[in-house]
């Protein structure tokens, strides 16, 4: 069984050849339903090598708190375990990953590095830095979406109903089954590393102040439950329940998602499979499949992805020609992050983040608009409503959300509407809008009691 072509390309190398095949695995952090993992034992399998696989954890990425860390870091420890089961051995690094990669390489004799794809900028950073360092044939699988980015599309799309048809066309080639079994290396003689996951917990000079979550399990097999859990009870309800923020429709995957802890493949597989009627199988798989893939689009195509340089024409502009308008409320990061401003349906939605983790899918949108809304300048909206969901989301520091907050603030993949001060003719999201949508004070009794 392999990996179809498609989904890996050779990013550096001249073919020095060696004894081990790795793994640096990043963005799919799980043992099962990993075309990355696939491959490179299918590659260690074809050259008589053994597969080493590496995660290289660093303190500083894009804001995250001890939350996001207790969440990955949990779910790390069993992919450790699910990997001494198959024999491979699984090397916790620390320190400068390009560094630390290429010095495994040369201490292992490793003839050939496995990369999973990211579109992210810190990530592309990290593969180059460690190709320059290491010299030995560099293949990268994109484990992430199902049509891989680089196919789906070769430039930045306008926005989904762009991308869709070229999803959709190459689907019942990319939503593939996985294999029963890995392709078997040649059996690992050394003795596989124990890993101290308390002392690494310990060491991490992370922003302790955002607890952990407690409602929702880390780890690839709650992810699994989960997942079966949202079949028999939620997905029937979706897409009705999905935009009700009193209403827990949504499928609350996104973590699971985020970390790699799950494959969306096996999600999409398993929706396929269900019984739901088949107008809620099409949405969810709208939003798991076309729109997620466009966020990977979005920030693999846009290099400025996090800044407002990323916005469309039409959007600069308007939003140019009304930079100067009064704003009748303008807030502090401070002020928002506490959720003190004048609006509870907004306060109650920071909060939601702040306490659960988690921000209602619907709410999000409202919620980053305001941020537009009562700042001086998209330029700082995008500033703010980025550090705050980097900081507060489990499923933070994402391609969803870089453009998630730009659809928001800097029409993204959105058109047009009507003009007004301050958004000019971006999109606009009112209070009384949403009142005629969901039951406002229900959501704002349930998360507004104070910090
Ligand atoms: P469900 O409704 O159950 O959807 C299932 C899956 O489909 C999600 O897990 C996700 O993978 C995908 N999906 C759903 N909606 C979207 C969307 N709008 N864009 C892309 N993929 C989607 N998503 C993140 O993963 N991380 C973020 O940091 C993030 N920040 C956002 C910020 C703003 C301002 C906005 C408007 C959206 C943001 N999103 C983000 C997208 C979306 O809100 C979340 O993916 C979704 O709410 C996650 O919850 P769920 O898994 O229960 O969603
Ligand atoms: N990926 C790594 O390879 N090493 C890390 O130390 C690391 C930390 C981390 C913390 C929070 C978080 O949300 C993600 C983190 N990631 C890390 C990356 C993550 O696995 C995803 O690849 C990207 O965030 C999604 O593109």
């Amino acid at each position: 069984m392999q990996v179809n072509p498609g989904r890996t390309r050779k990013i550096a190398g001249e073919g020095r050849g060696g004894r081990c095949v790795v793994y640096w695995m990043s963005r799919e952090q799980r043992a099962r339903d990993n075309w990355a993992l696939i491959f490179a034992a299918g590659l260690a399998r074809k050259h008589g090598a053994y597969l080493a696989v590496v995660f290289c954890l660093v303190d500083d990425f894009l804001g995250a708190t001890w939350r996001a860390y207790d969440f990955m870091l949990r779910g790390l420890e069993e992919v450790h375990s699910d990997l001494a089961g198959r024999g491979i051995p699984f090397y916790m690094l620390r320190g400068d990953p390009a560094e630390e990669v290429a010095e495994f390489i040369r201490r292992h004799d490793a003839g050939w590095l496995v990369v999973d794809f990211d579109p992210l900028r810190v990530k592309r950073t990290w593969r180059r830095r460690a190709a320059r360092a290491s010299g030995i044939d560099i293949y990268e699988v994109d484990a992430h979406n199902i049509v891989p980015c680089w196919v789906a599309s070769d430039k930045q799309e306008y926005a989904a109903y762009t991308l869709r048809p070229k999803v959709h066309r190459a689907l019942p080639e990319f939503l593939d089954l996985y294999p029963a079994a890995l392709p078997r290396p040649r059996p690992f003689e050394g003795r596989a590393p124990g890993v101290s996951w308390k002392s690494i917990s310990r060491g991490l000079a992370v922003d302790r102040d955002v607890e952990p979550v407690r409602w929702l399990a880390p780890g690839g097999r709650a992810g699994m439950r989960r997942l079966k859990r949202f079949l028999r009870d939620g997905l029937g309800g979706y897409p009705d329940g999905r935009n009700d923020p009193v209403l827990d429709g949504q499928s609350n995957l996104s973590p699971y998602i985020h970390f790699g802890q799950i494959s969306a493949q096996r999600v999409a597989i398993e929706v396929e499979k269900s019984g739901a009627p088949t107008r809620a199988k099409e949405a969810f798989l709208e939003e798991l499949i076309v729109r997620r893939e466009l966020s990977d689009n979005f920030c693999y195509y846009s290099a400025g992805y996090d800044r407002a340089q990323s916005f469309p024409q039409w959007a600069a502009l308007t939003l140019g020609e009304h930079a100067e308008d009064p704003r009748e409320y303008v807030y502090t990061l401070s002020q928002l992050e506490r959720g003190l401003t004048h609006d509870s349906l907004w306060n109650a939605a920071q909060l939601e983040m702040v306490r659960r983790g988690k921000m209602h899918g619907y709410m999000r949108m409202y919620w980053a608009k305001k941020i537009l809304e009562w700042t001086r300048s998209a330029k700082t909206a995008m500033r703010f409503a980025i550090f705050l969901n980097d900081r507060y989301e489990l499923d933070g520091r994402d391609p969803n959300g870089y453009a998630g907050i730009a659809w928001s603030i800097g029409g993204v993949h959105d058109r047009a509407w009507g003009e007004r001060p301050v958004f000019g003719k971006v999109r606009y999201m009112s209070y009384k809008g949403m009142r005629s949508k969901f039951d406002v004070d229900a959501y704002v009794e349930k998360y507004s009691a104070r910090l």
